[in-house]
């Protein structure tokens, strides 16, 4: 799609040689169902067509982010699986070129996996990337720029040595991958971190190397757990007041959840050990947030983070749609000020899409009432930023559940069930009768005298009339001295036709959810906001936008 056609477009376009590559490379084509059409992002990392998966390898290279995705060239199913390849300017519009990895080689024959990219500090990249052999033996091996001089890096050679890891005796061969971003020790050693299990119990393992090329295994597991197979291990440092903490994150294949570890890391030991009562890890995102991988920017000095967001359809939709996988938006992470958990919250980039503000203050919602957002042009492509107020605190139930059923307590209590105070919050992807419509909502319950556990939950039980698209609610809580927070609780929902990304509390918690409206689409979408418990609130600021599109295919 040339620039100039993109109605409400602000496409970033990286110059006419790139739009020129973009045209002639992967994901151009349309994809062909309408439905799928009136789905497709706006603003995502998506290509044309096909199946993407995990982010892989984000980096910042003079100048350009390059982000690799798992991407199958052939159809929307996860297949025939190479590295995609697409450079941005602003992480937001990218330029996909061809595929930088594909399987060629005995020691990939049957898949090119997950991986990551580490800069080294004379400016040299190393990929190193899982392969499968044809038994399905996975082993990791290297790829280079064939050319520094290209601004876009298209083309990669993998390593004569390759594979430069393998798994050792008593690894499980077949389930052995997804190196992480290396990391360099005070003694000038690099490490790497792979995920491995044995039964039920997961290990991270650690190697260790002079040159990038010759591996050894640490003889101590780097982390272990019982949860099956992990994935995609990312490892990092945060600074917080001057406090450096680490960052473990694992992928759980089982329950599909990335999880994180905060603590200390020592690489005269190299032992990794989590702070007091985080031995069964945070969650980054509580909804659809998977195999995220992470790298730092150099240009803005931030951590950023990727995450693939899953189609939650049926496999024939994807066919007709012809698509299939959607990244998250990239996020800006950092320790929050008590060093208990990570911040989340969009890149600022994202920002400069918003149009058309509208404004609202000080708006009371009796109990059972709501109101639309009017005077927005396209809901369904949307920022709303909404601070609620309440009062009648004593209305709230107590909390008599564990944290870690939130999600349950989304599932079970949905965005209807009427409590002391909330649910409230915004109707996105909402048709005309509100039949259908995706909750983004919040419920104030009571933990002890001082202190009010909020649960954010994102129902999407009415989000399509569809009865082939998993409609399951997720949630999670945040715990908020109310009275001290002046009774204001914040909300920030991002909406992108079939996605919705919510962060309540300022970054403190985010859920992403994958919908499939069927009459809420286009410019019918509208955007609402309710209270159907039994106080009164007050919303005491609300700025929502209409989002620009950024895509470039
Ligand atoms: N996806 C990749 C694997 C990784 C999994 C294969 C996580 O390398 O473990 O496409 O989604």
């Amino acid at each position: 799609m040339p620039c100039e056609e993109a109605s409400m477009a602000r496409i970033r376009c990286l110059g006419i040689l790139l739009l020129t590559l973009a045209c002639s490379t992967l994901g151009v084509a349309a994809a062909d169902s309408e439905s799928g059409e009136k789905l497709r992002t706006s603003f995502h990392f998506q290509p044309a067509r096909n199946w993407i998966n995990d982010p892989n390898g984000p980096m910042y290279y003079r100048g350009f982010y390059h982000l690799f995705v798992q991407y199958n060239p052939t159809g929307p199913h996860w297949r025939n699986i190479v590295w995609g390849h697409a450079v941005s300017s602003d992480l937001l519009s990218w330029v996909f070129l061809e595929p930088a990895i594909a399987p060629s080689a005995p020691y990939d024959a049957k898949g090119t996996w997950s991986g990551s990219a580490t800069v080294l500090p004379d400016g040299r990249i190393n990929l190193m990337y899982t392969g499968v052999q044809v038994h399905g033996r996975q082993v990791q091996n290297l790829a280079v720029p064939r050319n520094y001089s290209d601004p876009f890096l298209r083309e990669w050679v993998k390593s004569q040595l390759n594979p430069v890891i393998v798994p050792g005796a008593g690894v499980n061969s077949t389930e052995f991958r997804d190196p992480s971003t290396a990391w360099r020790g005070a003694d000038g050693l690099w490490r790497v971190l792979l995920a491995t299990k044995d039964h039920r119990r997961h290990l991270v393992l650690l190697y260790r190397s002079t040159d990038f090329t010759h591996w050894s295994a640490a003889r101590r597991p780097f982390h272990e757990g019982h949860t099956g197979m992990v994935e995609c291990a990312d490892f990092f440092p945060l600074s917080s007041a001057g406090s450096v903490k680490h960052v473990l994150k694992i992928s759980v294949l089982e329950s599909r959840r990335d999880v994180y570890f905060l603590g200390a890391y020592d690489d005269s030991t190299d032992k990794f050990l989590p702070d007091d009562g985080n031995d069964d890890g945070l969650q980054l995102d509580f909804g659809i947030f998977y195999a995220s991988k992470s790298f730092f920017d150099p240009s803005r000095r931030r951590r950023v983070v990727w995450a693939w967001a899953k189609e939650q359809d049926a496999t024939a939709d994807d066919e007709q749609k012809g698509w299939a996988g959607v990244l998250a938006i990239p996020r800006e992470v950092w320790l929050a000020h008590d060093g208990r958990q990570l911040m989340t919250w969009l890149v600022a980039e994202v920002d400069s899409l918003r149009t058309n503000r509208v404004h609202i203050a000080d708006m009371t919602i009796q109990s059972g009432d709501y109101f639309e957002i009017a005077g927005l042009q396209l809901p369904a492509q949307a920022d709303l930023d909404v601070e609620f107020q309440v009062s009648n605190l004593e209305r709230a139930e107590p909390f008599q559940w564990r944290a870690a059923e939130a999600a349950d307590l989304c599932a079970a209590r949905g965005a209807d069930v009427q409590g002391g105070v909330g649910p409230f919050g915004v109707w996105v992807l909402a048709s005309r009768d509100l039949r259908e419509r995706t909750a983004v909502s919040i419920s104030v319950f009571k933990a002890d005298e001082r202190k009010h556990m909020i649960l954010f939950c994102n129902d999407v039980s009415n989000s399509s009339y569809s009865d082939q698209v998993d409609k399951h609610n997720y949630g999670g809580l945040v715990q908020l001295d109310l009275a001290k927070a002046g009774g204001r609780i914040s909300l920030r929902t991002l909406v992108d036709n079939c996605i919705v990304e919510a962060f309540g509390s300022h970054g403190k918690i985010a859920i992403l959810s994958r919908v499939y409206p069927t009459s809420a689409v286009g410019n019918k979408a509208r955007a609402f906001v309710f209270n159907k418990g039994k106080s009164t609130i007050v919303v005491s600021r609300l700025d929502a936008y209409d989002m620009a599109s950024v895509k470039i295919s």
